[in-house]
């Protein structure tokens, strides 16, 4: 099924930038669905489940401490592969290597402040969303521009 679900995470950096609404828009005007979607603030318990491959990596206290630090945005995005087309978007790891194009390539100069998260494999994608949103957040619908957004070949 190539219809896939992954989590994006607007860091506290892009909240506080003011650039929520570019970076959603990034995802959503590519016909992508949002199905799920809040600000949040990031616990400390949250952050360490979050980044549990990075833990004892030299750049992890300081991470937890920036994605701690302020409110974040939380969003499912939904569509025909979902999870690369999201990483796509965002742009290489640090600002400073993203092509121009990307999100983390147009908003941002920085290593560490990268603006978004998004999940990098159907398991991340499946755990980060079990983290994130309670069944009941995540909302099933369908739009009427899906028809020309998608087609069959594109879910199978
Ligand atoms: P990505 O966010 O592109 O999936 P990642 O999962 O390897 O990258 O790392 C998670 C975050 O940690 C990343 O967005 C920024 C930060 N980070 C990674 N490597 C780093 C490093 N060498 N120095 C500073 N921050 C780093
Ligand atoms: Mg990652």
């Amino acid at each position: 099924m190539a219809i896939e679900r992954t989590l994006i995470l607007i860091k506290p950096d892009g909240v506080q930038r003011g650039l929520v609404g570019d970076v959603l828009g990034r995802f959503e005007r590519t016909g992508m669905k949002i199905v799920g979607l809040k600000l949040m603030q990031m616990s400390p318990d949250l952050a360490a489940q979050h980044y549990k491959d990075h833990v004892g990596k030299g750049f992890y206290a300081g991470l937890v401490k920036f994605m701690t630090s302020a409110p974040l945005v939380a969003i499912c995005v939904e569509g025909p592969k979902a999870i690369d087309n999201c990483r796509k978007l965002m742009g290489k790891t640090f600002c400073t290597d993203a092509q121009a194009g990307t999100i983390r390539g147009d908003f941002g100069v920085s290593r560490g402040l990268n603006l978004v998260h998004g999940s990098d494999g159907p398991e991340a994608a499946a755990r980060e969303l079990g983290l994130f949103f309670k069944a009941g957040e995540l909302v099933e619908y369908s739009r009427a521009i899906d028809a020309w957004t998608f087609n069959d070949e594109d879910k199978a």
